[in-house]
């Protein structure tokens, strides 16, 4: 397929003839040979040159007064034409050879700086690193001046984004299709020990790495009303008389494979009004309420929201997530129309993949275009539907099962509750024919919910409209077919599977690490990076004392590396010889921020009971962002900082302790951190986090874990080893009977009086200047309520931590079994999970491409 078309009329087949299935490599008329072009040549001097040029040309510097910044986006438009040119072999392969494509659709990718990454990929770092010294610039200066694309909130933005870097370096054809948000996840600041958030103006300073294909447009309708009609011949058709139509365009972003020349696509779409549509106000001379309703779509794309904030407004979203899918599903269509496909082929040209219910929507929007703007019969369209998409669900937590109210619903997407109206009806006719008489499996299954005010259930539409359904680790799969989709398992049980989620070893190993790398590299050859279980051969490297002492070196750098970072950005000084204990991710109540806070506070206790207590100095670096409508978790951010204020400043103990929280945890500060951390903290209550991705980057930089059974921990403690993974806590099954039973968390109150001792610390103004009030919604919460079972984990997780503290003292057998956590983290790279979609649900085999 190729991307590069204007939506205009599919092309004449006389004229246009069919290509040669049999042809494997591309046609390259027209295309420009690489290395006789400066523009686009690979060695220092072509590259110097470029940026140059970019510097002289694009931006319009002297050189002189030429910043980093200028620099950096000089040397970005100098690689983005390296990738362009890629980009356009790929394209151009894949439409020579009617690939299948797939299409990914997600309301978040979070890519992170895309410069060094690119840079990594395409080979040129020391290239690039000896061109800006040329010019007399130090690379990672420049590196540090991109403001990245935050358009996601955490683990499933980020997981798009690593991929995409698989997809394109495993040679599949695909596009990332999403939203172009005006503004990303908001900026953090931590004032006075509160979160503060400030507006992400990301593309302020200019985007580099997208191009806009003005030409590349589509129209999505909104509201009014829909008319039911018969024509002549006796067919029955719908035409939906919108309220409202906006305008979608393209941005462009190449993502670029790793030592490859597949070049893929990022496909953003950033909405405008439509000119025409204001034609009426335009006459009778309302200039200003024709401007109005610019303003009006244009917010359509204007922000992201956080996933976990119970107070946004639903209208929006729903518009945004419609916008987004009718786009894409309609630039799918343009493009099989331009290769002359029929739609009928739809299914085999296009696998996509609905990163959780944010896009589900398309399930009824592709019923639309082929119903009622192809004239495809209702039965033929519901097949190409469902063998189009595949679903992976990211969460077991109920709030974020998607349900809309049926009168909004009803009001943005009139003719898709139609045909979600159809669906079900057809559905529950199946259910009902193999469950006769069980009126409340029924009821559980249909896509509209009658509990409370009637709602559509966009879980349910994804699932009833795919044909492959995924969870994200082991046990989260397991979990949903025996919890929130059982009903759905036990109907069609071979539509589930799982794909336990990986992570590029690319950014969160080679460009983020890159002392490891150098180390890895000089040990086992560079194979690993594009085959991470070739890291195995690392096991035997564990019992070599020299290798373990430049394994300690090597950490100690990425520490002292990261102290500076946090020293300038938290205005506090670690010491690297510390063990860092690190908890980053987004704030959650279920992720258990607060469990962490009550281990130090122990500890804090402890000392202060006992001046002379020996335990290991630690350092606990806390980062992530809270929803700015979510109060607790705010609360818990104001509890770490209230409590590394007391310790950082009581010389009683902060020569054992310290706390520090960074602020506006990023991908950019996280590729500082994953390296220099020593512990790494997944201790989220059993059953809660679907996989986490964050302790697959901490494994495979060597942290060791503590953590529950929950998640990929599981799968991350099989691959390492018990005896090499820090386990405590309750079972995802002990989680549920606890509660079933009747949790009651002042049980373990009165039945722990360090427990009880550190609650009252916390309680009594102790590390809020004597304030009794600030802290009493989190102690209430945890003692009558705790839905999270904070206190049932507190004495085992004590506990664990103890057994660490032993374990860090033996400095060798830290480091065995840090060594043995990067060997067998093989396992957790995205390419073996993308490999896995491909196979088994995509069907999307590799393409070269050649550069001639
Ligand atoms: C998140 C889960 C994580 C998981 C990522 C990626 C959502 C809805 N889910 O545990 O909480 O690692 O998805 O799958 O953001």
């Amino acid at each position: 397929m190729s991307l590069d078309t204007a939506p205009d009329p599919a092309p004449d087949p006389a004229l246009d003839p069919a290509p040669d299935p049999t042809r494997t490599t591309t046609d390259t008329v027209g295309l420009r040979p690489a290395d006789v072009d400066m523009r686009t040549g690979m060695t220092a001097v072509a590259l110097q040159q470029a940026v140059q040029d970019h510097l002289h040309y694009s931006l319009g510097r002297l050189p002189l007064g030429a910043s980093a910044h200028d620099y950096y986006m000089a040397l970005a438009f100098a690689v983005r034409d390296r990738l362009q040119h890629r980009w356009m072999y790929t394209s151009q392969t894949y439409f020579d050879l009617n690939t299948k494509v797939v299409c990914y659709l997600s309301a978040e990718f979070l890519l992170g700086p895309q410069l060094g990454n690119n840079l990594v990929n395409l080979g040129i770092e020391s290239v690039a690193r000896t061109a800006m010294a040329e010019l007399g610039q130090d690379l990672e200066e420049v590196l540090w001046c991109e403001e990245e694309p935050g358009l996601g909130n955490g683990g499933l933005g980020r997981l798009a984004a690593c991929y995409l870097d698989s997809l394109a370096t495993l040679q599949r054809p695909a596009i990332g299709y999403g939203i172009r948000y005006e503004f990303g996840i908001f900026d953090q600041e931590i004032r006075d020990g509160w979160q503060v958030e400030l507006t992400d103006k990301w593309l302020r300073g200019g985007n580099p790495w997208e191009i806009a294909k003005p030409e590349i447009y589509y129209y999505v309708s909104l509201g009014g009303h829909t008319e039911h009609q018969c024509d002549e011949l006796g067919h029955y058709w719908v035409r939906w008389i919108p309220h409202q139509v906006v305008k979608g365009t393209a941005f462009d972003t190449p993502i670029q494979g790793y030592a490859v020349n597949n070049c893929n696509t990022l496909r953003l779409w950033s909405a405008e009004a439509v000119e025409s549509f204001d034609f009426q106000a335009f006459n009778t001379g309302d200039y200003y309420q024709a401007v109005a309703d610019k303003m009006r779509s244009e917010t359509i794309t204007k922000v992201l929201y956080p996933n976990d904030d119970p107070t946004v407004g639903k209208q929006l979203r729903l518009i945004q997530q419609y916008f987004f899918v009718s786009c894409s599903l309609q630039d799918m269509l343009h493009l099989l129309d331009y290769e002359g496909e029929p739609v009928r082929r739809f299914a085999e040209r296009c696998a996509v993949q609905l990163n959780d219910t944010h896009p589900s929507i398309a399930v009824a929007e592709l019923m639309r275009l082929l119903v009622d703007e192809r004239y495809v019969g209702w039965d033929e369209a519901w097949d190409i539907t469902r063998a189009t998409f595949g679903y992976t669900n990211h969460t077991l937590m109920p709030e974020a099962f998607e349900a809309w109210p049926l009168p909004l619903f009803q009001q943005i997407l009139p003719r898709h509750l139609e045909i979600i109206y159809e669906i079900n009806a057809r559905f529950l006719a199946e259910v009902r024919a193999r469950f006769p008489g069980d009126e409340a499996r029924l009821a559980r299954m249909s896509l509209i919910g009658e509990k409370g005010a009637k709602h559509v259930r966009m879980a349910h539409l994804a699932v009833v409209g795919s044909h492959a359904v995924n969870g994200v680790s082991a046990l989260h799969s397991k979990l949903l077919t025996a919890s929130a989709l059982k009903d759905f398992h036990d109907l069609w049980p071979e539509r589930f599977s799982n794909k336990t989620n990986g992570v590029t070893p690319r950014r969160f190993l080679a460009l983020a690490n890159p002392g490891l790398r150098a180390l890895l590299d000089r040990t086992l050859g560079d194979g690993w990076v594009v085959d991470l279980e070739e890291l195995r051969r690392l096991e035997p490297f564990a019992d070599d004392a020299g290798f373990r002492s430049e394994w300690r070196a090597l950490k100690l750098a990425n520490k002292q590396r990261l102290v500076d970072y946090i020293h300038t950005h938290a205005g506090v000084e670690l010491d690297p010889g510390w063990m860092f204990d690190t908890q980053v991710k987004r704030i959650h109540e279920y992720k258990r921020q607060h469990l962490n806070v009550l281990h130090i506070v122990t500890l804090y206790h402890r000392l202060k009971q006992n001046p002379a207590l020996e335990i290991a100095p630690r350092a606990f670096i806390f980062g992530g962002k809270a929803a700015p409508g979510y109060a607790m978790a705010k609360l818990i951010i104001r509890l770490i900082t209230a409590v590394a204020q007391t310790i950082n400043g009581d010389p009683q103990v902060n020569t054992r302790l310290q706390v520090v929280f960074v602020p506006n945890f990023n991908v950019q500060n996280a590729q500082l951190i994953y390296p220099a951390v020593d512990l790494s903290e997944q201790i989220s209550t059993a059953g809660h986090e679907a996989s986490g991705t964050g302790n697959m980057k901490f494994m495979l930089n060597g942290a060791l874990t503590i953590g529950t059974l929950d998640g990929a921990n599981v799968e991350i403690r099989e691959a390492v080893g018990a005896e090499n993974f820090f386990l405590f806590g309750l079972t995802a099954a002990e989680v549920e009977r606890a509660r079933y039973e009747g949790y009651r968390p002042m049980h373990q109150v009165e039945s722990n009086a360090e427990l009880r001792a550190v609650l009252e610390l916390i309680g009594s103004g102790r590390f809020s200047h004597g304030d009794t009030e600030v802290f009493r919604p989190l102690v209430d919460n945890l003692i009558h309520s705790d839905p999270f079972l904070v206190l049932a984990d507190y004495a085992d997780y004590v506990a664990c931590q103890e057994r660490i503290d032993a374990v860090w003292q033996d400095p060798e057998r830290w480091t065995r079994m840090s060594i043995l956590n990067t060997a067998r983290g093989g396992k957790f790279s995205s390419d073996r999970a993308i490999r896995e979609y491909c196979d088994e649900l995509w069907n999307v085999p590799p393409v070269q491409i050649r550069l001639d």
